[in-house]
């Protein structure tokens, strides 16, 4: 009876609510991680991870690629969903039913039903790189929760108020951790801060983050 109870709790997701509309779920794809890897090397196989420039010019440290219906890129021109791959001239590659089933659980577990991303940003940081504060604010639906998925090496989640001067509380995200933000927090002010060092046994030394959302 113990160990049965033992073996169990590994499959229990911690969930830690950090602000009204805002969660954290701990090790919460370990049963699906095998075909989210592959999905994910399948992935960027068709559409390999690019520095994209921002408006004002600079490059950005985070190295971007996407799947699903849309794709968040940026340019001189701005940000803004398109459902071409620049770099290829070809649509996006399909979202992977493990993606799209993960993200729709996660947001389950924060009370928003039915999610359905069509777009999934997926990112990659090395060593150095990090996200300055932000809103995601280039979808129209802002209804819809963003759910974020961590995978590879740790990092230090920025989560910050409805302004920018609020200054952001800091959690560690680890491999297999998501964060679920909708609802009164949709327009948070968000980060990451300069990944450290380190060598993930499954991921090597990078860290990759999937953001799932509605778009419109
Ligand atoms: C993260 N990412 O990497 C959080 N937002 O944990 C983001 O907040 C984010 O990666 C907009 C665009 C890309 C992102
Ligand atoms: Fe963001």
């Amino acid at each position: 009876m113990t160990d049965l109870f033992a073996g169990m709790t590994g499959f229990l997701p911690a969930l830690e609510r950090i602000a009204d509309g805002a969660l954290l779920l701990r090790g919460f794809f370990a049963a699906t991680e095998p075909e989210l890897i592959a999905d994910l090397r399948a992935i960027v196989k068709q559409a390999p991870f690019r520095h994209m420039v921002t408006p004002g010019g600079h490059t950005m440290s985070v190295a971007m690629t996407n799947c699903g219906a849309s794709g968040w890129v940026t340019d001189r021109s701005g940000y803004r969903y398109d459902h071409i791959d620049p770099v290829s001239g070809q649509p996006w590659p399909a979202m992977p039913p493990s993606f799209r089933d993960l993200a729709r659980r996660a947001a389950e577990q924060g009370g928003f039903d039915h999610f359905a991303p069509r777009a999934c940003l997926i990112n990659r940081y090395v060593p150095g790189a990090k996200m300055s504060l932000h809103q995601d604010k280039d979808e129209l639906d802002l209804g819809a929760p963003i759910v974020s998925v961590s995978l590879g090496l740790p990092a230090t989640f920025l989560f910050g108020g409805l302004q920018r001067g609020e200054t952001p509380r800091k959690f560690r995200l680890d491999h297999g951790d998501i964060a679920v933000w909708g609802g009164p927090s949709r327009l948070a002010f968000h980060g990451v801060a300069p990944l450290a060092d380190g060598e993930h046994p499954l991921m090597g030394p990078q860290r990759i983050n999937l953001t799932f959302r509605k778009v419109a």
